[in-house]
């Protein structure tokens, strides 16, 4: 929405009084110089429907991840609905009590343990209504990370909020409406600096933490963008273990870098994973170039892994029907399944390619990685494509532990975004692959893992060439996570 009808809206709320100067008691007890009460919407169909649409983008500006919608009872619980009937999206009802007969339920509708549900709001002072309702949702197995509001205003609730994992994305703030209604000359000089006077002396947050009963916090931070560090996505309660163990390593060895092993000689593999072993998260391999490849060559591969604490990651790239991947997988002569930790797939077939990777890796504790795009040019996993890629991995999430990718391709920290076409150097090869440089690749593009082959296979020293990667990809990654406040 331009400002211009954004100021008309702010009007027409005060029109409608929706918005109300005076003295008013607020739930917590305090007398205010301004009351907002968006009851009255319910009755005005055509300002509801703005109002909705207005929520809504803020969802899609701020690109919000989630399964579902719920409205904090019960002023934003019409909103939510529209929103939900408009956009097609499922919606959830959190009850005020469970009722004492049925099924006890304090969330109705359906959903998945893990799935992410987006709260939705009319106004917040502390933050406390949208927290009691995300609590109940936690409470459910929910997973809550993003609350948007109508009206914001502003004493503390993005803060306390924030401080409890959740987001908070105001349509309007305080300070916005009454500059709009002073401008508009509804309200004079006087209101506006006696409300802007007393919305900074209440500040709700900092009074709680001030007087030392601030909620168990984090770490309180206005910015609302949040990056979790490698060690705190590795203990999100609906990681999959492999997924957790590798950000394990990678915060342990302090290396978000995959080397990938493209050699055709069993022994000279070897003597990479034993060499530049210490320096890596993972290792991949393409084992169908290997020219002598024998299974006991697989064996002395998992023992050296375990040496030196690092992923095995074959880049099979499977894209045939499940049943026939799962014979690729387990049999033939490499049966990948037995040494690799991780291997990946196009998401061409559909979701059977999956199943079938799954029906063996899962018993194994094995994970996947789905294709969602490439990075040699003119590649079609691009748009559409790799939108329907994140969707089928959701789907499978207990066998699909993340991505190959050009960068973050998902806000939901569980998912690893790995990213070949690395190299200090720009540029790329003469067959197509294109190169960006580490930095850009984690610092930039939010991946979390570095694939370099040429890069360190092609150096005079091929372990200081792995340590450059390894300190370039590392330090990058700490400057993201410092960016964002953690
Ligand atoms: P390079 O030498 O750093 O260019 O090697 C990149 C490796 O990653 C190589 O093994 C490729 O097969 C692999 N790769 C890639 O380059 N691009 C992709 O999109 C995918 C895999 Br998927």
């Amino acid at each position: 929405m331009d400002n211009v009808s954004m100021d008309s809206l702010i009007v027409k709320l005060y029109d409608v009084n929706a918005v109300k100067f005076g003295e008013y008691k607020l739930k917590s007890g305090l007398l205010t110089p301004i009351y907002i009460d968006l009851r009255v919407l319910v009755s005005l169909p055509v300002l509801m429907n703005q109002v909705s649409s207005l929520i809504y983008q803020q969802a899609q500006q701020n690109k919000l991840q989630f399964d579902s919608v719920c409205g904090v009872p019960y002023t934003a619980l019409p909103l939510a609905t529209i929103i939900c009937s408009r956009n097609e999206l499922p919606m959830l009802i959190r009850r005020k009590e469970a009722k004492d007969y049925g099924t006890k339920r304090l969330v109705e509708g359906t959903f998945r343990q893990g799935d992410t549900c987006l709260i939705i709001e009319d106004t917040v002072t502390s933050g406390s209504s949208i927290l009691e309702t995300a609590e109940v949702l936690r409470k459910e197995g929910l997973k809550v990370t993003d609350a948007i509001v109508l009206m914001d205003r502003e004493q503390g609730g993005v803060d306390m909020l924030a401080s409890q994992g959740i987001r908070l994305f105001p349509v309007i703030s305080m300070f916005k409406l009454l500059d709009v209604l002073l401008a508009a000359e509804r309200i004079d000089a006087q209101t506006a600096q006696d409300v802007r006077k007393f919305i900074l002396d209440n500040n709700t947050f900092r009074s709680k933490k001030e007087n030392g009963n601030a909620p168990a916090t984090k770490k309180p931070c206005v910015e609302p963008q949040r990056e979790l560090s490698y060690a705190a996505r590795a203990e999100l309660p609906n990681i999959h273990p492999l997924a957790s163990k590798l950000l394990k390593i990678m915060e342990e060895k302090q290396s978000n870098l995959c080397v990938s092993a493209d050699v055709t000689c069993s022994e000279e593999l070897l003597q990479l994973a034993e060499s530049l072993g210490p320096k890596i998260c993972m290792l991949k391999t393409h084992i169908d170039i290997l020219k002598d490849y024998t299974l006991a060559f697989s064996q002395k591969l998992q023992a050296l892994s375990e040496k030196h604490n690092f992923l095995i990651f074959e880049d099979r790239k499977f894209a045939d029907i499940g049943n026939t991947v799962k014979h690729q997988y387990e049999g033939g002569v490499f049966q990948i399944s037995s040494w690799s930790h991780v291997v990946n797939a196009h998401a061409v077939p559909g979701p059977g390619v999956v199943k079938g990777l799954s029906a063996v890796g899962k018993p194994l504790g094995r994970g996947c990685l789905l294709i969602a795009q490439m990075s040699s040019q003119g590649s079609l996993a691009t748009g559409e494509y790799t939108k329907a890629v994140l969707q089928m991995a959701e789907e499978q999430s207990d066998f699909v532990i993340g991505f190959i990718c050009g960068g973050k391709v998902t806000e939901k920290p569980e998912f690893i975004h790995m990213t070949p076409g690395v190299q200090i150097q720009a540029g790329g090869d003469s067959l197509g692959q294109q190169y960006t440089a580490p930095e850009e690749v984690i610092y930039s593009k939010g991946s979390d893992v570095i694939i370099v082959g040429r890069g360190v296979l092609e150096a005079s020293d091929r372990l200081e060439a792995a340590e450059s990667y390894r300190k370039a990809g590392w330090d990058a990654y700490v400057k993201r996570v410092s960016r964002s406040g953690q």
